[in-house]
Parts: structure tokens; sequence; C-alpha cells
């Protein structure tokens, strides 16, 4: 039935377009990463009141800002390549009650969601309920940029933003908040998803010690291009390392250069 809605299949072919980079990229070993899209707004209202597939799922705490609210989420232990060839076999539509305490798998396969899935609707909920138009939440494992978070020095949100900012100028306009850091935690946990939150209140992409990347966003398509944006200003840093010298950088005057030609 949802395979009619046109507009609903396009943001679903975005997802497995998505899912498949990440495959390639190397981002994505086994099950590695995993995907949340808001598409209540792509549904209709017959759509949206479809059965549930099955008993209700509990959450940790009430997602008040996501009653109603509808998804499309990954499955939990799904390959991202796989994702990627069939969307409705590796994750389903999950849609939030009203109440916000449990959601219902509605469509197309019973197909159990991400483990990180409650990190990833405290997330929506967090960033609806401050007002921004948030519909993704991307998290995946970039061999470069988990590198950074090996060094010490680097788990610093201002330092590693001024040196990724500064290899390439597209870095500083296509990831204008910076990158926020999160400690080692523990994958899955309410402790991750608290310390990634408290992130989110400056940034839209953040560093997870020694683990990965969470990119959240409007447009799947952007997250995916903020976290590429990164691994390419990461890839040339660590090229000129490896040529055996220390890349120059753009200066502060170039950096704010570009916010006031474009608006940063
Ligand atoms: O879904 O990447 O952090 C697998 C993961 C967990
Ligand atoms: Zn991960």
């Amino acid at each position: 039935m949802i395979g009619d809605n046109k507009e609903l299949m396009a943001e679903i072919g975005r997802i497995a377009e998505v899912a498949g980079y990440l495959w390639t990229k190397g981002w994505a070993e086994r099950n590695g990463g995993n995907i949340s899209v808001n598409v209540t707004d792509l549904m209709t209202e017959q759509e949206k009141a479809l059965p549930a597939l099955g008993a209700p799922y509990p959450l940790l705490a009430p997602m008040t800002a996501l009653c109603g609210h509808i998804f499309y989420v990954t499955g939990t232990g799904k390959r991202m390549r796989y994702v990627a060839q069939d969307p409705f076999a590796h994750g389903s539509v999950i849609r939030i009650a009203v109440d916000g305490t449990s959601f219902d798998i509605i469509a197309e396969q019973p197909i159990p969601s991400t483990s990180e899935l409650p990190s990833h609707l405290m997330m929506h909920n967090y960033l609806r309920s401050c007002g921004r138009d948030n519909k993704v939440v991307l998290h995946t494992h970039p061999t470069d940029l988990i590198g950074f978070t090996h060094c010490q020095p680097f788990l610093d949100s201002e330092k590693i933003t001024r040196v990724l900012w500064s290899m390439i100028p597209e870095c500083r306009i296509i990831v204008p908040k910076g990158i926020g850091i999160v400690p080692y935690e523990i994958p899955g946990t309410l402790d991750l998803a608290l310390a990634t939150i408290k992130q989110l209140e400056k940034h839209d992409v953040v560093f997870w010690e020694k683990h990965g990347i969470l990119a959240v966003g409007e447009d799947i398509i952007e997250c995916f291009d903020a976290i590429d944006t990164l691994s390419k200003s990461a890839q040339i840093f660590f090229a000129a390392r490896m040529a055996g010298y220390e890349p120059e950088g753009m200066t502060d005057q170039q950096l704010d250069d570009l916010v006031l030609a474009f608006g940063l």
C-alpha cells in the first residue's frame, strides 16, 4: 500500500542511496551505523492510520514532541549494503503512539528497529522540542574521522573543528556549526544519547570517541554530505602528514572571509 505513495518512496529511495554510499565509502562494516528519518509529512492520513504489525514496543521515556510521528528506521543487526538494495527488508516504518510512550511497526514487514532507536528518538524529540525542523539522524563509522578520535589533543571541539575547517573552504561552509565531541561511552546506551544531545545544542555533527560520527539535519543527502566533506578534510590532513609535512591549513582570515562571503 505505501508503495503507491510516490513522495514517500522517493524519500525511501534517497535513504537507500545514502546506505549504499556508506557501504561503498567503507564506513559501514558488518552492521555498522544506523539511520532514522521522520517521514510524517510524506504520509497520507490513511497511511498514518495503518494497523500495527504486532505488539507495541515500549519507550524508556515519553517522546512528547513526537506523538503520532512516523519514521523509517534501519533494522537491528541489518547491514547498510542490504538496506541499499532493499530498504523494506532491512528496516521498517514505525509510528510513535499518541501518548509518546511506545511505538508500533506499521510497514512493510515487522523488522525490529536498530539498537540505537531509543537514542535516535531522544535526539529527534529534543530537536523538535527546540523548534528545529530536524528529520534525519544518521550514524556511521568513517575510518579517517574515527582515526582523529584516537588522539587526545583532537578530542576538543574547537581544535578538531579548526583543523578540519582549514583543510578546504567547503568544510567551513558545509559544516558551519563545527563538530561536537562525546567522550567514549558504550554503544547504544542512554549515557551516549544524553551526551550527544548536549552537543546537539550547538552542533549538527558529533564525533563519538573511538566509535563513529552522528549527524542530524533536515535532509539525508545533506547529512551525508556534511560527513563526507569532513572525511575529505581528514584525508587531506592525513595525506599531508603521511607525505612527511604538516599541512599549513587556511588562515583565520581566510576562514573568516568565508563567513562574510557565504553569510554563515
Ligand atoms: O548499529 O553502529 O553504534 C550498529 C552501530 C551501533
Ligand atoms: Zn556505531
